[in-house]
């Protein structure tokens, strides 16, 4: 980039955990990758004025707003980039979509599928005047992930039999963790079934380039009841005296049929004592299989069945060669990714996407059909019953 590359205003509302990662990632994609627009970190947007001024000058924004209504509608800004509970995604994105803003939305797309179906067609009525928006599944965009892919692609796994999929995380297993935004059902829709259900089906559907089209679920609340979060404070808050009900799962699990004719077992929890952030994939096929951990992020584990029996093992990629997507804008091989990098991806594809004038992956439509997949699930867990996704 130079002094001429044109610029793209970005705004984005919420400052918490998911607007320090996209702030990060706002920062970094320009200075390590060439894109064709560059960037411009213009106005961060909060409820609280002085929370938010503290916040833009720590993430690096250069101006504020405290209504997202009038971010929407300034001249100066040419994205939205939504960071907030998913019970304001919907109308924020549409309106700003509205207003011919390009938007970013944070996953899970929304809170109910009818939120989801309109923010698709706000999407596809906005692509027609070449107005873009990608909904915020960054573990695609893990290197790791992409070779997973790329093997599928290529026929390396033949017939795809089994797709199973964990997320565990421990962060509420102490029944003492106070009740943040992401226990009540009002402001994020569901528990671990939307939060880290969503990935594993957004990134298993992505790997196998297949949909899931019939699922059967149960989800649990172990802990009903816990002390009221005073303010948000990384993941879960600072505890208040009061306590209150929990009204969103702890735990989901549900098995899966892909339209391709594999099966899936799905695991999502926050009460895996012990699990961080683990990701766990492994995908069986008729040739060979794969396996991820995202505790072990830069490694991708490959079983080719054509391997003669006494050599035959999973072999254990390092996928950290510059031949692999985004590597190369990095560090050298050996010296690996993080967390952080899946962001500044989807910032480098959503700026690269909105100058070609190419709809950016995933799409609202692919965000919708993950959250028909979550309906499904907790429609299943409620009837005790198989249910079909339309498609
Ligand atoms: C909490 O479960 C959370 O922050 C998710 O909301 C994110 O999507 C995931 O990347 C890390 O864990």
């Amino acid at each position: 980039m130079n002094s001429a590359t044109p610029r793209l205003s970005v705004g984005m509302v919420g400052h918490a955990f998911m607007g320090a990662a996209h702030s990060q990632a706002w920062r970094t994609a320009p200075r390590f990758f060439d894109l064709p627009l560059e960037p411009t970190m213009s106005v961060l947007c909060g409820r609280d004025a002085e929370r938010v001024a503290e916040a833009a000058g720590r993430l690096g924004w250069a101006a504020t707003e405290t209504d997202w209504r009038r971010l929407v509608e300034r001249d100066d800004i040419d994205l939205v980039d939504i960071c907030t509970p998913g019970d304001t995604h919907a109308e924020i994105a549409i309106a700003a979509l509205g207003a011919g803003k390009h938007v970013l939305c944070e996953k899970p797309l929304a809170n109910t599928v009818a939120e989801a179906e309109a923010m698709a067609e706000a999407a596809g009525r906005a692509a027609t005047h070449g107005v873009r928006a990608m909904v915020g599944f960054t573990y695609r965009r893990v290197p790791a992930i992409a070779l997973a892919r790329r093997l599928v692609d290529e026929g390396r796994l033949g017939e795809i039999r089994h797709v199973r999929a964990q997320y565990l995380q421990d962060w509420i297993a102490d029944p003492e963790a106070p009740l943040s935004w992401r226990l009540d059902k009002e402001k994020a829709g569901s528990g671990a079934l939307g939060d880290i259900g969503a990935h594993l089906i957004d990134l298993t559907q992505f790997i196998t380039a297949d949909r899931i089209f019939e699922v059967s679920g149960q989800l649990e609340t172990f802990v009903k009841e816990r002390p009221l979060a005073t303010e948000h404070a990384g993941l879960s808050g600072v505890a208040a005296e009061e306590r209150g009900p929990v009204t969103v799962d702890d735990a989901a699990v549900f098995i899966a049929r892909f339209a391709g004719g594999a099966l899936g077992v799905f695991e999502a929890t926050r009460f895996a004592t012990g699990r961080k952030n683990g990701i766990r994939i492994e995908i069986n096929g008729s040739l060979g299989s794969l396996a991820f951990d995202f505790e072990d992020m830069n490694v991708l584990e490959f079983y080719d069945a054509s391997e003669p029996a006494e050599t035959a093992g999973f072999r254990r990629i390092l996928v950290t060669e510059p031949e692999h997507p985004y590597v190369g804008a990095w560090w050298p091989p050996g010296h690996g990714l993080g967390y952080e990098h899946g962001f500044t991806h989807q910032v480098v594809d959503l700026v690269r996407a909105i100058a070609d004038g190419t709809d950016p992956s995933p799409t609202f439509a692919d965000g919708l059909q993950v959250q028909r997949v979550l309906a499904a699930v907790e429609t299943s867990s409620d009837t005790r019953s198989w249910q079909e996704i339309q498609a």
